[in-house]
């Protein structure tokens, strides 16, 4: 079994039994295009078992991720059908390791996107944005990893809420977003933050996908990545972001 193959069923086999795992880079070095091999291996183990990719999130696309985690690449990862948690709904604090929520922009896509995009071009592919949440939970012990080690765990992804689509015309360069649990303020932000707006993220996400020969297509999703840090949850919370101009999405973690 090559080395992509190992790591790629032990990403995976972490990421369904919630158990977490020692950085893989410090076991063997691979640099950051064999770490992208064993992610899109690792993804392919769940598609073979019935959970298709309904997008891709962008990762590190904020200064506070950035300076979060200690990194400087823009990452991304994908999106599959379970990781889909109902706006208003329930998940379930065994399916996570130290699950993190973090306020993002979601956009909905009616055409097929790939490759080197305008701003004006990836927004013409786009059918409606949304506010969204994500849920990252790494599967390395202490949340700690090298780019090599987080890009190969799906970065981080584990989970995506998104609220109601709005049309895609809704101006992102500046909205502002508050991450609440249990009623109170936790997280100030704006999507300013986002590559100075969430359609750069759009464009790269384009790229990105094209690069990879990954299609991204009608109905897909794409989570252009966080607003501000994410902050750590826990079993009882309930969580709720609110942006202005695209309303509120909210989950509860049991
Ligand atoms: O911005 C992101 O979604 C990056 C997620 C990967 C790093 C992390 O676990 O914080
Ligand atoms: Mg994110």
């Amino acid at each position: 079994m090559s080395f992509i193959q190992k790591f790629a069923e032990r990403v995976d086999t972490a990421a369904i039994s919630a158990r977490a795992i020692p950085q893989i880079t410090q076991e063997q070095d691979f640099g950051v295009d064999e770490a992208y091999a064993i992610q899109a291996a690792s993804i392919d183990r769940r598609v073979q078992r019935g959970d298709p990719i309904v997008g891709i999130k962008m990762g590190f696309t904020s200064r506070a991720k950035m300076v979060q985690m200690g990194v400087s690449d823009l990452i991304w990862g994908r999106l599959t059908r379970s990781m889909i948690v109902e706006d208003g709904g329930f998940t379930e604090m065994s399916r996570y390791i130290h699950p993190r929520a973090e306020p993002e922009i979601a956009f909905l896509l009616r055409k097929p996107l790939s490759g080197v995009v305008t701003p004006l071009q990836a927004l013409d592919a786009v059918g409606g944005v949304a506010c969204a949440i994500e849920l990252i939970d790494s599967r390395y012990e202490n949340f700690k990893f090298s780019l090599a080690d987080v890009v190969a765990d799906n970065a981080s992804s584990s989970g995506f809420v998104v609220g109601t689509w709005h049309e895609p015309g809704t101006d992102l360069s500046n909205i502002g977003m508050i991450m609440n649990v249990d009623g109170r303020p936790v997280g100030y932000g704006s999507s300013a933050a986002i590559l100075g707006d969430p359609v750069r993220a759009l464009v790269s996400a384009a790229r990105v996908a094209g690069e990879a020969g990954l299609s991204l297509e009608p109905g897909m999703v794409v989570m252009a990545g966080a607003a501000t840090a994410a902050i750590a949850l826990e079993a009882g919370q309930h969580v709720r972001l609110e942006a202005s101009g695209l309303g509120f999405c909210e989950f509860r973690i049991r």
